[in-house]
């Protein structure tokens, strides 16, 4: 090979040779060149040639595991896992409403006859039935001939007593008589005991009202009522107290202190007089 030659060389055979002159040097100046770590080169060693290029190393050992990353962003829902094992039964709940009402079940059979109930109220009568024939004769009352002739006599009294006055009221068991005469207390009582009676004295409001319809509008009829012997306390002619009365308002009052009789209106009121007055005289027998 001649300079021109040499000088004719290819671009990359010139940079071959290049790389191959610079790591020669290198290699001189690593192992001949004082450091600042280095000892002191004793003098027999202070020059020194280079050395032919040692083999590669071994690969060192794995390095230690790094930090852990950031957080990736969330991945996609997965699939749906497959149904679990049944869990064991969970607490009584509380009771629910009532439910609707069951069909209504078949009648059941007959129970015995009951014990016999008890006897009811006596039923409205029935019609009148058709009159019968008629029976024998049954045997005839025991009568009392002494107490029939005792009653017919006092008829017969009461019967005369009655007709010797020309008026005449009759009311229950009771007769009023008069004759229409006037007199004083002491002359009514004359008058009605000659016959049997006393003068007129009412025991309830139907013997009082046919007392009253017994006179007219200006009539005042001798009642047996006085307080002769009691001022204020008015008694029959026997002295006894009696129940019904039929006093006019504010009656009796014992005018002047002079009143001690009584007689009755023809409106029913009953009014205390003097005894000496004279008014009509009706006796009760
Ligand atoms: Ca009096
Ligand atoms: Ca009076």
């Amino acid at each position: 090979m001649t300079p021109k030659e040499t000088l004719e060389l290819l671009p990359t055979q010139q940079m071959a040779l290049l790389r191959s002159c610079t790591l020669f040097i290198l290699l001189v100046l690593q192992h001949c060149l004082p450091t600042a770590h280095a000892e002191k080169v004793p003098e027999h060693t202070s020059y020194c040639y280079p050395g032919v290029p040692g083999t590669p190393g071994h690969n060192g050992l794995p390095g230690r595991d790094g930090k852990e990353g950031v957080a990736g962003q969330k991945g996609e829902k997965g699939d749906r896992g497959m149904m679990g094992a049944q869990g064991p039964p969970g607490k009584f709940g509380p009771a629910g409403p009532a439910g609707p009402a069951g069909p209504v079940g078949a009648p059941g059979p007959v129970g015995p006859t009951g014990p016999k109930g008890l006897m009811g109220p006596v039923g409205p009568s029935g019609p009148k039935g058709e009159k019968g024939e008629r029976g024998p004769a049954g045997p005839l009352p025991a009568i009392n001939l002494v107490e029939l002739q005792s009653e017919l006599q006092t008829l017969k009294a009461t019967f005369n007593k009655i007709t010797q006055f020309h008026f005449t009221k009759r009311v229950g068991k009771k007769f009023f008589v008069s004759d229409k005469k006037l007199g004083t207390f002491d002359e009514a009582v004359t008058l009605c005991s000659s016959v049997g009676g006393v003068p007129a004295l009412p025991t309830n409001l139907e013997e009082n009202r046919a007392l009253s319809g017994f006179l007219s509008g200006s009539e005042y009829a001798w009642l047996s009522a006085n307080d002769r012997k009691t001022e204020g306390k008015f008694v029959d002619l026997q002295e006894k107290e009696f129940r019904f009365s039929s006093w006019k308002d504010s009656e009796p009052n014992n005018y002047k202190g002079q009143e001690d009789c009584a007689i009755c209106y023809s409106d029913g009121k009953w009014n205390d007089v003097r005894c000496e007055a004279t008014y009509l005289i009706v006796c009760e027998i």
